[in-house]
């Protein structure tokens, strides 16, 4: 405690209604410029956003406090523009501030994640006929010598692991309704939750606004995609199977009508039309731009970094061999390949702020004294690239995550969390990281990747939005020797 008491962190200037936008002018993406003012106001610090207060947090030790430690207490969410018009008003899991409800529908999400662990339709055999059908493209594509933008194809087969658990559908090839989700996703994702001045200063909302427009209109596409699979389950819902979240979500609804009482109906619970739509629409979002941005991330680096692409392949060919394709129980005998998913996770965390935390009532942050209703922003960025914690955190080194024998995993320091901690911990880590190491290694399994002659390497820079999204370029899949010819249609 210092010696004049407890405090508030120290603030950047501000100025009536502009807060402190003139001290955050900066070419840099926020998480780099937040890093940077570590220097002269220290690693937690204030500003003000508009009229809110945010607090913002550049170490681990502040940053477990917060998640863990006190997470009850930081679990609100900020309601702003954005958001709302992508929530219905934060009737979501992701934006939806702390109550009953949220509480709920992170429990439904959880048992129907969990649901897929076992059975016929278990995750794994959805991600590896998946990877199965990514990898034939591939093939397709090294048989004539196509470079491809490999970016729609990660897509769509992470989209189609998500749609079954979410709807029990798939997507083919130039599927028109597919197409439409990659466009409005992908004006989601530029507009949506990235301190756009609209979330700063709400009242800007009554001047035309290009990227509201949009955000607005690509709302009101995915808002149709998503009605109409819910009509279709609507209509041949069972009490008896539970085909996917959708189904798991109904049959909670039903089950709540069916309970009703005059005070509990189903939509003071929270199980109205809006919040199942929501969820949904949360789990799909995430779902999808998530793993995709990671596994564009791991090929950009793999190109950057070709020994590190050889040692995986090694250490595949040595456990796996070329006779029949990874599967999950591989994870234990591939520790290479998993300390290269968690240095990618590390080095462009997919998420480098978090979603904004809210203090829910006066609380404290190590010495400082926080206030109800303060923003809270976890710099991951900085937690990730900590110079006290990693040697040479710019350096892209998958042996970091080794010990020195190189035949186990470590952490090897606590300033790492690319899914974030405590209550409002990711909800799709596990599914996540299965997806990443199927993929990942039946890739790597059959091909070099690289740029094609002539090409510059894609830069490492990165487009900053609610997901960190590397750039677009194109790549050659080509075929490890043994496998010219796509032999592996059995497997
Ligand atoms: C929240 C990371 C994949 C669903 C988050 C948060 C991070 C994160 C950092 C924010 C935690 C916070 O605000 O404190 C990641 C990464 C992923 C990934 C790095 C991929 C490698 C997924 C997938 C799903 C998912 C596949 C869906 C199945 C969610 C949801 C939340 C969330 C619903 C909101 C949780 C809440 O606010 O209560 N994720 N995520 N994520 N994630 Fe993920
Ligand atoms: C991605 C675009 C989709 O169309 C809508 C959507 C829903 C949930 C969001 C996701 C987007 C981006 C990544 C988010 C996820 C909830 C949790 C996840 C913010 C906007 C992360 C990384 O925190």
């Amino acid at each position: 405690m210092s010696s004049h008491g407890p405090q508030a962190p120290p603030c950047l200037p501000s100025l009536p209604i502009i807060g402190s936008l003139l001290s955050l002018r900066s070419s840099h993406p926020p998480h780099v410029l937040f890093k940077e003012l570590q220097e002269k106001y220290g690693q937690t610090y204030s500003l003000m956003m508009g009229s809110h207060s945010v607090i913002i947090i550049n170490q681990h030790a502040h940053a477990k406090e917060v998640l863990l430690k006190k997470g009850k207490t930081f679990a609100g969410r900020p309601r702003t523009v954005t958001t709302d018009v992508l929530t219905r008003d934060g009737k979501d899991i992701a934006f939806g501030d702390y109550s009953p409800t949220w509480r709920f529908h992170r429990k439904i999400v959880h048992g129907a994640l969990c649901m897929f662990g076992e059975g016929s339709a278990s995750i794994e055999k959805i991600i590896c006929s998946e990877a199965q059908s990514l990898c034939s493209i591939l093939f397709e594509a090294a048989a004539v010598g196509l470079a491809l933008d490999l970016s729609p194809e990660l897509t769509r087969t992470v989209t189609n692991v998500i749609c079954c658990l979410c709807f029990n559908s798939s997507y083919r090839r130039g599927d028109p309704e597919f197409e439409a989700t990659l466009r409005y996703s992908q004006g989601i994702v530029d507009t949506v939750a990235k301190d756009s001045l609209v979330d700063i200063f709400p009242w800007l909302q009554i001047f035309p606004n290009a990227d509201l427009r949009l955000l607005k209109q690509c709302v009101s596409i995915r808002d149709s995609l998503l009605q109409k699979k819910y009509d279709e389950h609507k209509e041949d819902y069972s009490d008896h199977v539970q085909r996917d979240l959708m189904d798991a979500l109904l049959r909670a609804k039903r089950s709540a009508e069916n309970n009703n009482t005059a005070e509990i109906s189903a939509e003071s619970v929270g199980l109205s039309d809006d919040h199942l739509l929501m969820t949904v629409g949360d789990i799909f979002g995430a779902g999808v731009e998530t793993t995709t941005t990671v596994l564009k991330w791991a090929v950009t680096y793999l190109i950057h970094h070709p020994q590190v692409q050889r040692n995986i392949q090694e250490e595949l060919d040595s456990k796996v061999g070329r006779d029949r394709s990874p599967q999950l129980s591989d994870r234990g005998s591939l520790p290479y390949l998993e300390a290269t998913i968690r240095e990618v996770l590390r080095i462009r965390p997919v998420a480098p702020l978090l979603i904004p935390h809210v203090a829910l009532s006066d609380t404290s942050i190590g010495d400082f004294t926080v206030r109800k209703g303060t923003r809270v922003i976890i710099n991951l960025w900085s937690l990730h690239h900590d110079e006290k914690e990693w040697k040479n955190p710019e350096l892209f080194d998958p042996g970091r995550f080794l010990n020195i024998e190189g035949t186990g995993l470590v952490i090897p320091s606590p300033s790492y969390l690319p899914f974030g901690a405590g209550i409002r911990v990711c909800l799709g880590e596990a599914l996540a990281k299965m997806e990443l190491f199927l993929f990942l290694s039946w890739i790597l399994q059959r091909f070099t990747l690289s740029i094609p002659p002539g090409n510059s390497l894609p830069s490492l820079e990165g487009k900053f939005g609610v997901v960190f999204q590397p750039v677009k370029y194109k790549v050659n899949a080509t075929p490890r020797p043994g496998w010219e010819r796509n032999k592996c249609q059995a497997c």
